[in-house]
């Protein structure tokens, strides 16, 4: 059916006379009923036919905007947007109505939402589960340089959300809540239709929501699915955790063991019909729920251990301690008193059979270390990065590597092609079709066949004209959706991703200082640069707030400044988003992956930005390994100290911040303008003070040890950037390699060593 036929069946009118929200209405709910036609036809489709399901549990699924995605995956993208054409309609201006779903808040969700894309596209029988956050994380504003927390309501009509008959009752002590199901349709490229399964809380209530982000934290029975990780610094906060993941789990132990036992299973044999995929901690307590579960129904404690034992498997994203979770047995009583017990079964096996502390679940403070119970009771761990899954085994997790090297395995993180390049940079895509045909976006192994053009003068000016014409586009975004503007002639210099001290933002903050005293010094640049951050600091992570702060105070001062700003421009978008990333990777020069070597498990921007012709700019840590693998020294900039000299520096506690600071001018000048007179004006003296000291004193992501090299190799670039055709080749390179980086590599390789579906 086209378009057209469709609104004129269902509103009476041609595309004409529709709103661009009728229109958009129409693309939603003829996009939903082709997927679910295709839903219905999956029990053809080979691949997906065995019994065995994979469940991928996880507290945040990045999805982004699904329309143009949709319309792509059912192969109706093309047809659509001409028939609007002709009607003189924009499909893109369409889109922009659609609202963001913010169920995520970095680099796991968008990984799990890349994953159920690729699921669905290679044929295999796997949905996701997770919650329907009313909020999701926070809208982020920015008032006096400060970033301000509001609610960010995504639920609207029309929606992608079809509400399920299904309901579940969850108990937490003496209170129980009833859970319902939505779903949204996840349309694989060319492939089949599986589902996202959203669990809600019936008795949720907007309402409560009073000024920004507050509400009664207590108020569990109409909080629970309002927010993603809300401040969790209090009592109050990490109670709300505990039962938003108990929810969670409840409501998926639930839903799988009802599914499988209408597929045929006796529950003795859930192994062979389900995979549960434990995506970082905060499903965890869907083992001990399951154990519970299955002895609730029969079946004895030894067999209900190994029953599940056999059935989930886990997934490491992180090495940072204040990211494992260790939840007080306590709080555990309070929210879900039916699961300690089990826990403590569970501890007291590992107790006695390996006499090790540092083995158990349970701690000598009464916390349970949630990582433990995945890696005991799960029989599959993996990391995310070849480096990340080395440390894991060697340090983080050697006590765990050594009683079961078996379990412990490497699966290096993914991308979407079909989002990532297909959707977001349609000039360099349909490029590459030109020149390799459309093998690539199945297989994106195709894409080293580009090499053969890597001494193509016209290919390396094509790729000069592709990014200066999506520079073009983002410039009229910024401008139009942000008042920002940007010069697209500049070097685009981008940092998009999550606002940490491991990630270093306050590194690139510190060079702009240091470029723009340089610039005032006559020292210019031969072409001007645009420093681009875009990124969200959690609402109680003060440092975090505080470097935002002080970049937001710097773009204030560069860009003001009539001597720097023709040079150096600097950046930080509002409200950093999916929509915005697939704006900003395309134009995208030179990608800031600039991580404390070790503390990155993988990163997956590195991936995008990468596959989209920019070249990195970073340190050796997590995938970035991989990326100066495949592309060789000569196609990416490095820097910095090594894991293993960052991890003996840990061990050794030798490392002093202020050190660096009196030894080095350059970085003292820089550290020193945080509280200058300059910024001073512009900013809270309190937040630039607190931060300078935090850097001085503690820098506790090494920063200044970088620093120095980080400015060397970072004007090398620029310099390098230069040389026109030299610096096309770079892209060349980073782009044909890029194809090892498909989430659709990594999603057969989960299901070759641990799903086996
Ligand atoms: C951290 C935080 C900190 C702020 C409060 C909320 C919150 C919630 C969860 C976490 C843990 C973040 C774990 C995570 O996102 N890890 C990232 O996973 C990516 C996919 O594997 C990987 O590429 C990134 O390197 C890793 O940081």
């Amino acid at each position: 059916m086209t378009l057209n036929e469709y609104v004129t069946a269902h509103l009476n009118r041609s595309i004409a006379d529709c709103s661009d929200e009728e229109l958009y209405g129409a693309l939603l709910a003829m996009t939903q009923e082709a997927a679910q036609a295709r839903a219905g036809a999956a029990g053809s489709c080979a691949a997906g036919s065995g019994k065995k399901k994979l469940y991928y549990i996880s507290a945040e699924f990045l999805i982004g905007k699904l329309l143009s995605n949709n319309l792509i995956n059912l192969g109706m993208y093309d047809s659509i947007r001409e028939e609007l054409a002709a009607c003189g309609r924009d499909l893109a201006r369409i889109e922009e109505l659609e609202p963001e779903p913010s169920l995520g808040n970095g680099g796991l969700g968008r990984l799990a939402a890349c994953f159920l894309d690729s699921i669905a596209t290679l044929g295999l029988n796997g949905d996701g589960i997770g919650l329907n956050y009313h909020f999701g994380l926070f809208k982020q504003e920015f008032e006096n340089n400060l970033q301000q927390e509001k609610a960010n309501p995504w639920i609207s009509s029309p929606t992608w959300l079809i509400k399920r008959d299904v309901s579940y009752p969850v108990h937490f002590g003496g209170l129980t809540v009833k859970s319902c199901l939505y779903d949204i349709a996840v349309t694989g490229y060319e492939g089949r239709t599986n589902q996202l399964h959203l669990f809600d809380l019936d008795s949720v209530d907007e309402g409560i929501v009073g000024e920004g982000i507050s509400f009664d934290k207590t108020d569990i029975e109409k909080n629970l699915t309002l927010f993603l990780y809300p401040d969790d610094s209090g009592e109050a906060g990490q109670l709300l955790r505990i039962f938003q993941e108990y929810f969670m789990v409840s409501s998926a132990a639930q839903y799988i063991l009802d599914e499988c036992t209408a597929r045929g299973s006796d529950l003795h044999d859930l192994y062979d019909y389900a995979v549960i995929q434990i995506n970082d901690t905060h499903p965890t307590m869907v083992i001990p729920e399951l154990i519970r579960l299955l002895t609730e129904r029969g079946i004895d404690m030894d067999e209900a251990i190994s029953i599940v034992s056999r059935t989930c498997a886990y997934t490491n994203h992180t090495i940072l301690a204040e990211a494992l979770e260790k939840w007080p047995v306590r709080y555990l009583k309070k929210a879900a008193p039916q699961l300690v017990p089990v826990i403590e079964v569970l501890d007291d096996r590992v107790r006695r059979r390996f006499h090790d502390d540092a083995l158990a679940i349970i701690d000598r403070e009464d916390r349970v270390h949630m990582a433990h119970i995945d890696i005991h009771y799960g029989f599959s761990v993996n990391g995310v990065a070849h480096l990340h899954t080395e440390i894991l085994k060697s340090s983080e997790l050697n006590r765990f590597y050594q009683v079961y090297p078996g379990k412990f395995n490497n699966k290096t993180n993914g991308i979407t092609f079909r989002r990532w390049l297909l959707k977001c940079n349609p000039p360099l895509a349909e490029w590459i079709e030109s020149r390799i045909g459309n093998g690539f976006k199945k297989d994106a192994s195709q894409l080293t066949k580009l090499t053969a053009f890597l001494d193509d003068s016209t290919a390396l000016v094509d790729l000069q004209v592709i990014k200066h014409r999506n520079r073009n586009m983002l410039a009229a975004y910024l401008k139009e959706t942000q008042g920002i503007e940007i010069d697209s002639h500049s070097i685009l210099d981008v940092q998009i991703k999550r606002l940490h001290e491991y990630k270093r933002q306050q590194m690139n903050a510190l060079y702009v200082i240091h470029k723009y005293l340089e610039i005032r010094r006559g020292n210019l640049p031969k072409r001007p640069v645009t420093v681009v951050f875009g990124a969200k600091a959690a609402p109680a992570y003060a440092t975090a707030k505080d470097i935002i702060h002080l970049i937001l105070c710097l773009a204030q001062l560069v860009n003001n400044d009539p001597q720097v700003s023709p040079y150096l421009k600097v950046v930080m978008v509002e409200n950093y988003n999916v929509t915005l990333a697939e704006k900003l990777i395309p134009a995208c020069d030179i990608s800031e992956q600039i991580s404390l070597a070790s503390r990155e498990a993988s990163g997956t921007g590195n991936m995008k930005l990468m596959l989209n012709g920019a070249v990195t700019l970073g340190t050796l840590d997590g995938a970035n390994v991989e990326i100066a693998q495949l592309v060789g020294t000569d196609n990416i900039y490095l820097f910095g100290d090594t894991s293993d000299q960052v991890i003996g520096r840990y061990a050794a506690g030798s490392y002093r911040a202020r050190d660096y600071y009196e030894r080095d001018p350059a970085l003292r000048e820089a550290v020193d303008f945080i509280v200058g007179p300059e910024l001073l004006r512009l900013g809270q003296k309190e937040n630039l003070e607190r931060l300078r000291e935090e850097l001085i004193g503690k820098d506790w992501f090494m920063t200044f040890p970088d620093f120095g090299e980080y400015v060397r190799v970072r004007e090398k670039a620029y310099a390098d950037f230069e040389d026109r055709r030299g610096w096309a080749r770079k892209m060349l390179v980073n782009i044909s390699h890029a194809g090892y980086f498909s989430s659709d590599r990594t999603v057969e390789e989960y299901n070759r060593d641990i799903w086996k579906l």
